[in-house]
């Protein structure tokens, strides 16, 4: 029936049943629709009203709640990590452990663990974008047997800081200014800097930060790290420290700077969709768990203290071993349920696993647990489902907001004798497989006066930050000058980019020289090491261009084509593409049609203007003369072609798109070729060697 305004509305005039509306509906219904008290609504489009044309009545409930509910939609975002994507999975144990731990997910070659893994930025808010040049947070939580498993780390495996009591300093330094509230995730600002500047210990981390680490490809695309030095545990009660690395299957890739710069306007939700799209389609995502064993002796001898969350073991000094797979295959069904109100904390660690005395890893089990309260709003959120444990859980804690469970019985406390009469008991501690904190030998358990100190190598904050700058490519060195340089040039106070420079040149006089050039300032007066920094060996699994994987796998790949495009070419580089393991992506100037050479017509997967080619890892420009001559006039075709081969992109075309590549600039590579067998090798790679030529790097 049509409501006063003339729309169709689904109201039952006659007494129609809840049935009869329903298969109005072109929809599957699942049911009637009802207020959260379970009655069922009969009108979901008018509220309740005195009369036609008068006021709202304050009896109507279903108004109300529905309102009401509404209201309080929102919770309070993570104070840091606030913006994230998730993805429920597994972990797959390739290597037996069982020698150095006794944590159940370790022991049995083939076993697999349920896990939840969500990706964040660290400084921008919940509604920020996915490319900024952050840090990502890699947290996993596995639902072992024997309890819940949070490995909270990042991709980045080093940290700013070396002690908690930075945090809120750090944080607050990093996020929008405090009385403009911007700039909103980034670090290119005054605060950050200062702060930073007045840190050395910050300066390897800032390092990473300022590398193409910072601005990933792709979550599916990045290496993860526990960062902290843990502890395993075995039967025996032997302690073996034990570092975490995730490395991708798809080899780690990054963007370069005016890429992501470009992507956060192209797609504010790149990273979330590449994610999505990626396990809807059946690509999972997968990494490999490698550990770093390590022994007390071995942790004396090395020039630096593993305690020190700003220090790695070279891969080099100590080889990984992998242990096992991640693998990421279903989406959440329900993003705030799940992504949202999951509840990570380093804390939550299972028999077998130990924290060690590193003083930031110290200072997260606190406030992991704390934060989730005022964001979660009741302690009892380890009952909602994503956080709940998938092995029996039995204690007697009780009540408190929003309690889920109905315990039964009377035994709330233990001891208790109740069984003695007849009644439950509850559940009890057991010695035997319970959690046991590491005890080390006796008079090995560190102790002293109670001091605010740091220990001695901790003040080395320049080795390693050395030791990273030195891992690098020539052409990741000049991305790491240049990004200090835009950085810096964004902070206002005069006296705050020497100071960083000051810093810069204990790590490498090049490097603080490259940048007081490229900011335009003189070399400041240097300032002095708290340790003298030490030459360490370069250690090559640091650079992500020499690890490059050169494959087509999991890669996009866009393809320009227009009205005149050669059908059969088309079909036979998509097919050519989908095999290799890519996806591609036709883009068109009208999404609905393209005309091609057969005469058929094809819908596009993305219109030119929606879809830059930032979008995508290499590119083809499949152009007739027809639809060349018409895209030469077209600013978005041109700029698609231009950004591609100034992304460092392999560029292929059809021999009648040379005009359009050549108005946007383009000039002859390995990396520029026409359309066949070597366009698909080439697309495997990007052409470092042609940024000199295009870009006045520091
Ligand atoms: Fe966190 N961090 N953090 N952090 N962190 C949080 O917990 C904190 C640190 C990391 O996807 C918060 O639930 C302190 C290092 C990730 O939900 C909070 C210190 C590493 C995530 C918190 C650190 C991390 C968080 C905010 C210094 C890498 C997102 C919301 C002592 C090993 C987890 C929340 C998710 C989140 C505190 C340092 C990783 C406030 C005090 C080092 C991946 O509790």
């Amino acid at each position: 029936m049509a409501d006063t305004n003339g729309f169709e509305t689904n109201r039952g005039k006659g007494g129609e049943t809840h049935q009869q509306l329903a298969s109005e509906g072109s929809h599957a219904v699942q049911g009637r629709l009802t207020t959260n008290q379970g009655i069922p609504i009969s009108d979901n489009q008018n509220s309740l009203k005195s009369g036609h044309r008068g006021p709202t009545l304050l009896e109507d409930f279903v108004l109300r709640e529905k309102i009401f509910h509404f209201d309080h939609e929102r919770i309070p975002e993570r104070i840091v990590h606030a913006r994230g994507s998730a993805a429920h999975g597994y972990f797959e144990l390739t290597e037996s452990l069982s020698d150095v731990t006794s944590a159940d997910l370790f022991q049995r070659v083939g076993d697999k663990v349920p896990v939840f893994v969500r990706f964040s930025t660290v400084a921008g808010g919940a509604g920020s974008v996915d490319t900024p040049r952050d840090v990502r947070g890699f947290a996993v939580k596995f639902y072992t047997q024997e309890g819940n498993w949070d490995l909270v780390g990042n991709n980045i495996p080093v940290f700013f800081i070396q002690d908690a009591i930075k945090f809120p300093d750090l944080i607050h330094s990093v996020k929008m200014e405090a009385d403009r509230a911007y700039p909103q995730a980034g670090s290119a600002h005054g605060t950050f800097w200062d702060f930073a500047s007045l840190m050395p210990e910050t300066t390897h981390m800032l390092m990473w930060a300022m590398s193409d680490r910072a601005i990933p490809r792709s979550l599916r695309m990045m290496q993860g790290f526990g960062i902290h030095t843990f502890r395993f545990v075995n039967k025996e009660g032997k302690s073996t420290f034990v570092k975490f690395h995730w490395k991708p299957k798809l080899g780690v890739q990054s963007t370069i700077w005016d890429e992501a710069v470009k992507l956060q306007a192209a797609d504010n939700d790149y990273h979330r969709r590449d994610l999505w799209e990626a396990i809807a389609t059946g690509n999972f995502p997968e990494w490999e768990l490698g550990v770093q064993l390590f022994d007390e002796d071995f942790a004396n001898k090395l020039p630096y203290d593993v305690l020190d969350a700003t220090k790695i073991i070279p891969e080099e000094v100590l080889p990984l071993k992998v242990v096992g797979r991640l693998v990421l295959d279903r989406n959440p069904d329900n993003f705030f349920a799940e992504t949202e109100q999951v509840a990570y904390c380093p804390a939550n660690i299972v028999p077998g696993i130990d924290f060690t005395n590193d003083p930031l890893l110290q200072g997260r089990l606190f406030s992991y647990l704390d934060t989730q309260k005022s964001r979660l709003g009741t302690a009892n959120f380890h009952q909602l489902p994503i956080n709940a444990p998938k092995c029996p859980m039995h204690n007697f804690q009780r009540d408190g907001m929003m309690q889920m469970t109905v315990p039964k019985g009377r035994a709330n406390y233990e001891p208790n004798s109740l069984s003695a009469a007849g009644e439950e008991g509850g559940p009890r501690e057991c010695p035997v497989t319970g959690f046991r904190s590491f005890e080390p030998a006796s008079g090995q358990n560190e102790q002293g006066d109670k001091l605010r100190v740091r220990a001695e190598l901790f003040a080395d904050h320049y080795s390693q930050a050395r030791l990273f700058w030195k891992s690098q490519t020539v052409s990741e060195q000049a991305h790491i000058a240049s990004s200090f340089v835009f950085e810096l040039s964004k902070v206002e106070f005069e006296h705050v980019p020497p100071r960083v420079i000051a810093n810069l040149m204990n790590v490498d006089m090049d490097l603080a020289k490259r940048v007081a050039d490229g900011l335009g300032i003189d070399l400041p007066k240097p300032n002095p090491a708290a340790k003298e920094p030490m030459d360490l060996d370069p250690s090559p699994a640091l650079s992500i261009q020499k690890n490059m994987l050169e494959t087509l796998e999991g890669r996009k790949i866009g393809i320009l084509i227009a009205d005149g495009t050669d059908a059969g070419v088309l079909t036979k580089l998509k097919d050519a593409l989908t095999k290799a393991g890519a996806t591609p992506f036709v883009v068109a100037p009208k999404v609905g049609k393209a005309q091609l050479s057969d005469g058929k017509a094809i819908k596009a997967d993305g219109q030119l203007a929606g879809s830059p080619s930032q979008m995508f890892d290499a590119v083809a420009v499949l152009l007739s003369k027809q639809g060349n001559d018409m895209l030469l006039r077209e600013a978005a075709a041109i700029q698609w072609v231009m950004d591609a081969f100034g992304h460092l992109k392999a560029v292929g075309h059809s021999p009648e798109a040379m005009p359009l590549l050549q108005k946007a600039g383009v000039e002859p590579d390995d990396g520029v070729l026409e359309l066949g067998d070597a366009f698909m090798a080439a697309a495997t790679k990007r052409y470092w060697d042609r940024e000199p030529k295009l870009r006045l790097l520091a």
